[in-house]
């Protein structure tokens, strides 16, 4: 039986019944994927997420890769790479790369959609699979040599890496020191420890290529200090023929010297990589070439990373929701103690599902669950619009700020929330089994940790949130979602079922913009140029994580809301067998708005009172 548990149903209730989704299908240019085509393949992938792609999960943790130092590899069990090709064979990846690559372009949120469900069932499948879609950067960025790399990325299927964390270089990924050095052919030479580097070993493609982040050295004007200074080098495990795409045989100096041992998502190899030492491997020099000929690294990376930060809180998410779902099932069956209502010791004993504490739970996980779906869809519709305007070859301003602005959400909200409720709520529901491995709840805790610290901590996310997404961006994207959420609360959503809903909303609403403002008003207290105390801003960054989860908060409860309209409205129809599913919707939305939005009044108060204290306690006092 499959550990995965999908919702296909509210995968399709959000994007079709909330988000409308079928008005853009089968048009423009997605013009060859109508919406019966998408709905027919989204549920061609439920399936093989539920049967193939799961299939591995349990045993590729068990029996994950051993690293061989003699040889540099690292090989994938058996049952993954049969889970892998299954995913590659059935060819659906296609769906997010471009039509010049070989691709049929999606809207990014049927891509998201799809990936929910790839990344519930078996997360790594995803990553590995990621090297034609990073691809589509070499291509977007590149030279006509790098498109054509490009190209036979996508067509040998070959795989691909992100290569920006050094030892010392982490979070603060401007202190990396990996050097690159112009070769007479145009090509360079990378030198460098980089470390953490997901998928930089296999034995599931015949070639990787990484994208590799180094400071061109000897070349006037590039180079300098900290993220600017850095460049975005093509480099290969192995050489290949530029026009055909053959192996050369020759061995390029990159080598893998380590893959971690690891809490969770065993499979995923993570890995340590030298480029260039003469001690290491064959002694060959690591050759790679400069992505696009232009020294634009950081923000060419930037261009994976915003994917690939929507790809953390989706696979997050995700596993929430199978969470929540595999709970459900044992709550239903589970039979403990009597009903809180019948004190006597003959009392007859019940199923867990009578006991308030695990409804409470329940909701808790699944108001989460399906606010935090409909988050990424919500996301995935503003990168809809990027691309329809791309398409049309205009940019879409405020579409790109607003997907901006909710990324930090998805990536560092998600992910803070679905690792702590399913360890809180999902894997609690199971009593002492859910500690077992005879459930798949210790596992999915074990996997979803990382969602919290790759791609950026969520403090960094907070920084990224309030200080790049709403003070650089003046507001704008904050000001255009705020003004959404409160054109909902002003109107007659829910026809007065969900006005109490609407009033906690407004509040809830009201306390996150005084948080902004509190924030932004620390800033300018920091500016020395105005008479401003420098440390002032060190309370802005006692808020910023906060921040983050307060408009998480309010962003996800009127989503639930805005889902519970419809739900209502199709509920004052004939529902049909739809009946309980849109009660679900409706109770999950109140739930939401009850518990978790008078909350943000007490955040809003703990901001208020944020001093220097601890800024100021000597070190030794921790
Ligand atoms: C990692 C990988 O952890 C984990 C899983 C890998 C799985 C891989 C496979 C799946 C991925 C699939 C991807 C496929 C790709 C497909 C794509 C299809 C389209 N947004 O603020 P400044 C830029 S990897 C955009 O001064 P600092 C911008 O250019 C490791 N751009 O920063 C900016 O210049 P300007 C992940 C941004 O103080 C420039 O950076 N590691 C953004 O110099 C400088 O900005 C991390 O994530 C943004 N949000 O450096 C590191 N932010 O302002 C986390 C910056 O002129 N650390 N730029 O526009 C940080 O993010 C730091 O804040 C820092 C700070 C490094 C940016
Ligand atoms: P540090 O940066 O040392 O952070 C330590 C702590 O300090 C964190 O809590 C952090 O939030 C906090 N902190 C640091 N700086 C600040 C600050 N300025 N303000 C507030 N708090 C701060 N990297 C790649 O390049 N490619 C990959 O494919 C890749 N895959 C990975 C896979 C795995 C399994 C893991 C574990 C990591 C991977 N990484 C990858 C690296 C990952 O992105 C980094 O681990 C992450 O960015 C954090 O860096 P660090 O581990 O050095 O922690």
């Amino acid at each position: 039986m499959s550990h995965y548990k999908s919702n296909l149903r509210d995968i399709e209730f959000n994007l079709f019944e909330v988000l409308g989704r079928d008005e853009i299908l089968g048009t423009g240019p997605f013009g060859d994927l109508d919406a019966d085509t998408a709905r027919e393949i989204l549920r061609e992938v439920e399936r093989l997420a539920r049967e193939d792609l799961a299939a591995s999960y349990e045993d590729s943790d068990r029996n994950p890769p051993v690293f061989d130092p003699a040889t540099s590899t690292a090989p994938i069990p058996a049952s993954f790479k049969k889970s892998y090709d299954a995913w590659m064979d059935a060819e659906y990846w296609r769906l997010q790369i471009v039509e010049d690559l070989g691709g049929q372009q999606a809207p990014s949120s049927i891509v998201w959609a799809l990936g929910e469900l790839v990344l519930g069932a078996n997360a790594p499948i995803w990553m590995y699979a990621a090297g034609p879609a990073f691809a589509g950067v070499v291509h977007r960025n590149g030279t006509d040599r790098d498109k054509r790399i490009a190209q036979l990325i996508v067509e040998k299927k070959w795989g691909a890496t992100m290569v920006l964390t050094e030892p010392d270089a982490g979070s603060d990924v401007g202190a990396g020191r990996s050097r690159a050095t112009a070769n007479e052919d145009g090509s360079w030479n990378i030198t460098g420890v980089k470390r953490f580097i997901t998928s930089a070993e296999s034995d599931l493609q015949d070639n990787i290529i990484h994208l590799v982040l180094a400071r061109p050295a000897g070349v006037e004007g590039v180079g300098g200090p900290g993220t600017k200074g850095l460049s975005l080098f093509v480099v290969p495990k192995y050489h290949f023929d530029h026009e055909t795409g053959e192996l050369t045989g020759e061995r390029n100096g990159v080598y893998v010297t380590n893959v971690e041992h690891k809490m969770g998502i065993k499979v995923s190899n993570t890995c340590e990589v030298t480029f260039g030492d003469p001690q290491v491997g064959g002694g060959e020099p690591a050759k790679g070439w400069l992505l696009g000929e232009v020294h634009d690294g950081i923000a060419q990376m930037f261009q994976v990373i915003e994917n690939a930060r929507m790809m953390v809180g989706t696979k997050a998410i995700a596993t929430l929701s199978t969470g929540y779902l595999n709970a459900l099932e044992y709550a239903k069956n589970r039979v403990q103690g009597a009903d809180l209502t019948n004190s006597a010791k003959t009392a007859p004993r019940v199923t867990i599902t009578h006991h308030p504490d695990v409804r409470r739970s329940l909701m808790t996980q699944k108001s989460f669950a399906e606010a935090m779906r409909s988050l990424v869809l919500y996301t995935a519709s503003w990168q809809d619009k990027v691309q329809l305007a791309e398409a049309a070859g205009e940019h879409d301003r405020l579409a790109e700020s607003v997907n901006d602005l909710l990324l930090p959400i998805v990536k560092g909200y998600g992910s803070e929330r679905s690792w702590v409720l399913l360890g809180t709520e999902s894997l609690q529901t199971f009593g002492g089994s859910g500690f077992l491995q005879e459930y798949p709840l210790e596992q999915y805790v074990r996997d979803a940790k990382i969602d919290t610290l790759y791609e950026g901590t969520t403090a960094i996310q907070g920084q990224d949130f309030f200080f790049r997404k709403i003070v650089k961006d003046q507001g704008q994207a904050l000001g255009h979602l705020a003004g959404e959420i409160k054109a909902f609360i002003e109107s007659e959503a829910g026809n007065g079922r969900l006005k109490s809903e609407r009033e906690l909303l407004a509040t809830a609403l009201d306390d996150a913009n005084a948080l902004v403002g509190l924030m932004i008003n620390d800033l300018m207290g920091a500016d020395a140029s105005s008479g401003g105390d420098i440390r002032n801003v060190y309370k802005v960054g006692l808020n910023t994580t906060r921040l983050l989860m307060a408009l998480g908060d309010v962003v996800c409860g009127w989503l639930l809301l805005r889902g519970a309209e419809v739900a209502l409205q199709k509920l004052d129809g004939d529902p049909g067998s739809d009946k309980a599913f849109y009660e679900g919707k409706v109770a999950a939305a109140q739930f939401f708005a009850q518990v978790n939005l008078p909350r943000l009044s007490a955040e809003r108060r703990i901001a208020e009172g944020v001093d220097l204290a601890i800024m100021d306690l000597d070190e030794a006092a921790f």
